[in-house]
């Protein structure tokens, strides 16, 4: 049997500029872009959410709710710093630390436990230190698997932890609205609901035909997490060459504006994770397919490691712009950064979330 932490930040991007900020503490603070630019909320302070101020939610929409709200651009350095250091945390605690992204993860304690220190005691006091030595709070689920881990995370939030006894599993999801289960989005839950499921118990007693009608062949393998069981392992990356992200468009484009847009995405996504790797890398390389998917690739190479999203994706642009010409339309963008030389003030071992 395995035991597994989740931990994640409360409210992070608005949370560290209450840390960075006092004045802003006890106040409905909305990290994300301008509503005049049609911005959205990237993170909403839990003072906010009582105005019924969520993530993803048009700035223009939050505004709406709360008048008084304090909007801040968001400062990604400075929460991919925070990250690292409890990244760092987490990897005194266990090697075997999964980031799902800059502000959560999975941790695979099983090895770390000893009489004195059950899972719980981890969890709590792991808790205790991000408070006193980050002034923030994170919100812990301990189960025996990933999928009731996360889903454990998020029952006491914020500063909540919620711990699911080994062999109480099934019991604790069964209550659970369905679309708490991995896998289960808004638009599966409401053909769920129109059957009368709701609950992942309502879910987990269908019989296999139901199964197999509503979900296909993902039949089988949800019923298993409805149930609790999930033997998915805390994957620890192997150390990375490069780091890379593309897109294929949904329609072939020359529109500039499109691109470059894309490219900045892209350049965000490669960022966060050589940020969450604690990598920096010297060599941007931009991939491109054409519409007759004519596919090359161009690379540039920096004058400093670095991994900042600007930094990738001025160099990724100015790639692309090169080979822009009337009547070229493009299918595919890549952008990845190789050439590493990771940050040696950090403590972090070089690790990735993940690849594309
Ligand atoms: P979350 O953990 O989903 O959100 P949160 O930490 O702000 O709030 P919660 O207490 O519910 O965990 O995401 C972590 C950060 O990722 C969040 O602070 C900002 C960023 N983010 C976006 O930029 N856009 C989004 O749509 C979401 C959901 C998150
Ligand atoms: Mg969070």
């Amino acid at each position: 049997m395995h035991h597994i932490l989740h931990a994640d930040f409360d409210a992070f991007y608005a949370s560290v500029e209450q840390l960075d900020n006092p004045d802003l503490r006890g106040k409905p603070v909305v990290v994300g872009g301008s509503p005049d630019q049609r911005g959205v909320v990237a993170s909403a302070s839990y003072e906010s959410r009582r105005f019924g101020i969520r993530s993803a939610m048009p700035m223009r929409t939050a505004f709406q709710r709360c008048p008084k709200a304090v909007r801040l651009p968001p400062r990604f350095d400075r929460y991919h710093q925070v990250s690292r250091q409890v990244m760092a945390m987490f990897h005194e605690i266990t090697p075997l630390v999964e980031p799902l992204s800059l502000d959560e993860a999975f941790l695979d304690v099983t090895d770390a436990i000893t009489p004195e220190m059950p899972p719980e005691e981890i969890a709590a006091a792991l808790r205790r230190r991000v408070k006193v030595e980050l002034g923030l709070t994170i919100s812990v689920g301990v189960a025996t698997s990933k999928s009731v881990a996360k889903i454990a995370s998020d029952m006491d939030k914020p500063d909540g932890l919620t711990v699911v006894v080994p062999g109480s599993e099934r019991d604790f999801l069964a209550p659970l609205d369905a679309i708490k289960l991995w896998g289960i989005g808004p638009k599966t839950a409401a053909r769920l609901a129109a059957d009368g499921v709701h609950t992942i118990g309502e879910l987990a007693s269908q019989p296999d035909e139901w199964l197999a009608k509503k979900l296909g062949r993902r039949g089988p393998y949800v019923r298993r997490l409805a149930l609790g069981q999930d033997e998915s392992p805390v994957v620890v990356e192997r150390e990375a060459k490069s780091v890379s992200a593309e897109t294929t468009l949904a329609r072939d484009t020359a529109d500039a504006e499109v691109l470059f847009e894309l490219v900045d995405r892209l350049s965000q996504r490669v960022s966060r994770r050589l940020v969450i790797g604690g990598l920096r890398g010297r060599t941007v390389k931009a991939k491109l397919r054409l519409s007759d998917f004519t596919t090359f690739s161009r690379q540039r190479t920096l004058r400093e490691p670095d991994s900042s999203p600007d930094a990738i994706a001025g160099s990724a642009r100015a790639m692309l712009e090169r080979e822009m010409s009337e009547g070229r339309r493009f299918r595919l963008i890549g952008v990845s950064v190789s050439g590493f030389e990771s940050s040696d003030s950090e403590p972090l071992q070089p690790r990735l979330a993940g690849f594309e």
